[in-house]
């Protein structure tokens, strides 16, 4: 049945287990935070769809179905999947989107790696994926596209549709002009964005760096500016705005920048915390760390989430402080995304070796400061860890959002608890409560870490409940119904349908 919501997003939303020789289709177990957010729409719309790939060795005859019907506990939905080759995969996903686009969109330009990218590959893989939405999309439906390995959607559907409205979502970063255009294909980037009715950002810092693009490549006129609302404002830190841009003008549309931070499911995790299972697990893990101070840090292993500087931070502290040693500990959640990417090895080796060394000087027979966590913790032992954790230490050197300080803020229920955030996480505009930290300064990093171990219990009261307060409001369904009502206005925009979803 053609649908009036079609979510693109490069990966199934769910895992497929064979047991006993059927397969089951079992929620995502992977890193990544965004799947169930996007699979909470599903609720909200009669018919709605996914698009994602699914590897085939003969992509005529792929030997599973294309389309499927799914009915979990986020409601029912079809899921297209999209037959694409493992030398498809490798090379639009593993090759250029993660050594090409990855680094330039998080300012990283030398590891920007032009030389193994096939751009007819990437080109033929988006419009594949292009046409299965235009396959699945019901008249006038809204489609909303994520991330930048499907840059070139956005364009080709409108070619192929266009009925359908088109809404396109930035989870990382979106740089200046000035290191966009490192990208030899920014022209044709730019115009498939263009194509949409709405482009979509965390925060606006990255919808005015949109506009700077645009702007190097097209004249697009005045672009009008809104203020931006203060709690959206962290004084004085390095990715906050005072205003921010709201429409593009071009020769064929009007189009808005959407400009959400993507939030976490506050009264899942709330739920969770103060279930009795997170109670025993969290209390089994106080009765193992004893009167030792926890500093916890959660990411996937990419050198965006400064993974080795704040291990450096942490030997630091160590050198430094004499007290500490034997009475603190760093829990480093460090995942590898997709173990098939070669890209991430060096950082994993770094990792290990810079704990390695600290334990080696500073560990006892019984004792080691760091534990250095390589594979996925369940979600519900995460939850008991951040309610555990002295110290939710989150130093990333650019990252588009954030959702592990958000989590920890919504996990702490007992309202105590300290946030050292990077300056260059998204996540920082919203949470100027939190211990700001600028990962690229030595100074800013040990100054933070010893301010938050340091802090008076009722100053680190105060901050929780005014983090707090910020993660609640700005919620996935927060999320959900702004960017629902700029998706499809006249469907999810009138007052009852925003208070259904809201
Ligand atoms: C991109 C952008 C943006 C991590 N380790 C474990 C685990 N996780 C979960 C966390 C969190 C998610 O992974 C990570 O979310 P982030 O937001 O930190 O990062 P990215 O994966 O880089 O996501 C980012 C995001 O998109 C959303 O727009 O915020 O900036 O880069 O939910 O909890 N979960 C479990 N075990 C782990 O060991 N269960």
């Amino acid at each position: 049945m053609p649908s009036e919501l079609v979510i693109v997003y490069h990966r199934q939303p769910y895992e497929e287990v064979e047991v006993d020789g059927t397969i089951e289709y079992r929620a995502n177990k992977s890193p990544n935070g965004i799947v169930p957010t996007l699979k909470s729409f599903f609720g909200k719309v009669e018919n709605a769809a996914w698009v994602a790939w699914k590897e085939a060795e003969d992509t005529s005859n792929p030997g599973f179905d294309r389309v499927i019907n799914i009915e979990d506990s986020f409601g029912k939905y079809t899921v297209y999947r999209l037959p694409l080759t493992g030398a498809q995969v490798k090379s639009f996903y593993h090759v250029t989107s993660k050594e090409a686009f990855w680094p330039i969109l998080h300012g990283f330009k030398e590891k920007y790696n032009y030389d193994p990218v096939d751009w007819p590959t990437f080109k033929e893989v988006n419009w594949a994926f292009a046409e299965a939405a235009a396959a699945e999309a019901a008249p006038g439906a809204s489609v909303w596209v994520h991330d930048y390995n499907l840059w070139l959607v956005p364009g080709y559907l409108r070619q192929m549709r266009p009925d359908v409205r088109i809404s396109f979502y930035h989870h990382t970063p979106f740089p200046a002009a000035d290191m966009f255009n490192v990208l030899p294909w920014r022209g044709e980037i730019i115009d498939s964005l263009l194509a949409c009715d709405v482009v979509g950002f965390h925060i606006p810092r990255y919808a005015s760096n949109f506009v700077s693009c645009v702007r190097s490549v097209h004249d697009v006129g005045n672009v009008p500016r809104r203020p931006v609302e203060p709690d959206m404002i962290s004084e004085g830190s390095a990715l906050s705005d005072r205003t921010v841009p709201t429409e593009i003008r071009t020769e064929e549309r009007t189009v808005q920048l959407g400009v959400t931070p993507v939030g976490v499911d506050v009264d899942y995790i709330k739920r969770l915390a103060e279930s009795d299972t997170t109670a025993k697990l969290a209390e089994r893990f106080r009765d193992e760390i004893g009167e030792t101070r926890v500093l916890l840090s959660v990411g996937r292993t990419d050198y965006t989430k400064g993974g080795a500087d704040q291990l450096l931070a942490f030997e630091r502290l160590l050198e430094r402080r004499p007290d500490l040693r034997g009475v603190v500990r760093l829990l480093h959640v460090s995942v590898p995304a997709n173990r098939a990417m070669t890209v991430y090895e060096p950082i994993q080796k770094e990792l290990e070796e810079i704990a390695g060394r600290i334990n080696g000087r500073f560990g006892t027979f019984t004792f080691q400061p760091v534990a250095l966590i390589s594979r996925a913790v369940p979600f519900d032992e995460l939850v008991a860890w951040y309610q555990v954790a002295d110290v939710a230490w989150i130093t990333p050197l650019a990252d588009g959002m954030n959702l592990v300080c958000k989590e920890y803020v919504a996990a702490r229920t007992d309202g105590d608890g300290v946030v050292v955030l990077s300056e260059f996480a998204g996540a920082a505009v919203e949470m100027g409560a939190a211990v700001l930290a600028n990962p690229f300064s030595t100074r800013s990093m040990d100054y933070a870490i010893d301010m938050a171990l340091d802090m008076p219990e009722e100053e680190r009261r105060a901050r929780i409940a005014l983090l707090r307060t910020s993660v609640e409001k700005r919620d996935t369904q927060h999320w959900a119904a702004d960017q629902l009502a700029l998706l499809s206005p006249a469907d999810f925009g009138s007052e009852s349908q925003e208070s259904e979803i809201a």
